[in-house]
């Protein structure tokens, strides 16, 4: 079937997620859908697990059924060339290793990996077993992994006080099978984020941005790198777009709840308010006023 199916529009890029869904909508699949289409993608989401969730705390997690899982991504693969795979919260073992299964059955040009283990507000978002099994087999078929300083602790199996530490952990993980590795430091006081291709090792600064009262930021992170890998930058760079989106976004994050903020992915896209006083004439159609339910 054709991709141009009318007008001569290309279709854009088509980014996979698999991951959580957040109803609150600021970390998982909501967020990464968001992020896709601020970097001009076409999400499509395979949904690992629906949490019970605000912007305050997650309740309770349900995850998806391995075998509807494996579902979904294999209607999703057979429909359109996927640009990118990005990858996210797993729920537990079996979503893994589906996920894993998935990614030896189909070449994807990009694997970014995001192995969330717990939400900011400190619940289990990966078993065990889980971990078990991103530590030993899906790693080695990423592209990159992205975990924070506790995942990378935990992975690694180090503990990880200062960005030299960072950066062994960065160099262990490689060793256990990854391709790259990019250790977020937004734990650490100073927002430095260690990028290591497998050869050079590099440091990405930036300015710690009210960090502590978001969410979704690791979600988000992952989404814009795949987006810019997706567009065929190389890693590094990649990288250093990706913060600095997330940055801002964060910097515009605005209280929606009683919670967490969550980011402003749509910090490009505003629609300066009215002037007041000032309303518009409705040029066609009825007026509001003219509608018999009006009165
Ligand atoms: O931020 C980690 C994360 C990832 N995915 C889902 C989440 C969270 C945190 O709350 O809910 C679905």
């Amino acid at each position: 079937m054709s991709h141009l199916h009318s007008q001569g529009i290309a279709a854009p890029p088509i980014l996979l997620t698999i991951a959580g869904f957040d109803p609150s909508c600021g970390a998982g699949i909501a967020a990464d859908l968001k992020t896709f289409a601020a970097h001009g993608c076409y999400g499509v989401a395979a949904i690992t697990s629906v949490a019970v969730q605000n912007t305050q705390a997650v309740e309770a997690v349900h995850n998806t059924p391995s075998a509807e899982l494996r579902e979904q991504l294999e209607v999703l693969v057979k429909d359109g060339d996927i640009a990118a795979v990005k990858i996210g919260m797993l729920g537990n073992r079996g979503n893994a290793v589906v996920v894993g299964e998935f990614l030896d059955a189909h070449k994807f040009a990009h694997v970014v990996h995001d192995p969330v283990m717990r939400s900011s507000s400190d619940s289990e978002l990966l078993d065990a077993g889980g971990v078990k099994y991103v530590a030993t087999e899906l790693l080695k078929r990423s592209s990159v992994i992205t975990p924070n300083i506790p995942e990378a602790e935990i992975l690694a199996g180090i503990s990880i006080k200062e960005v030299v530490d960072m950066e062994t952990a960065a160099r262990k993980l490689v060793e256990m099978g990854a391709r790259a590795v990019i250790v977020k430091g937004g734990h650490m006081d100073k927002a430095v984020d260690v990028v290591f291709d497998g050869k050079e090792l590099h440091q990405l600064s930036g300015d710690k941005v009210k960090l502590e009262n978001t969410h979704g930021t690791g979600c988000t992170f992952a989404s814009a790198l795949t987006a810019q890998l997706a567009a065929g930058r190389g890693l590094v760079e990649a990288a250093t777009l990706a913060k600095a989106y997330v940055m801002k976004a964060i910097e515009k994050a605005y209280p929606v709840g009683k919670g967490r903020l969550p980011l402003d992915h749509f910090y490009r896209m505003k629609i300066e308010p009215l002037t007041r006083g000032t309303h518009e004439v409705p040029q066609h159609g009825l007026h509001p006023a003219a509608e018999p339910a009006a009165h």
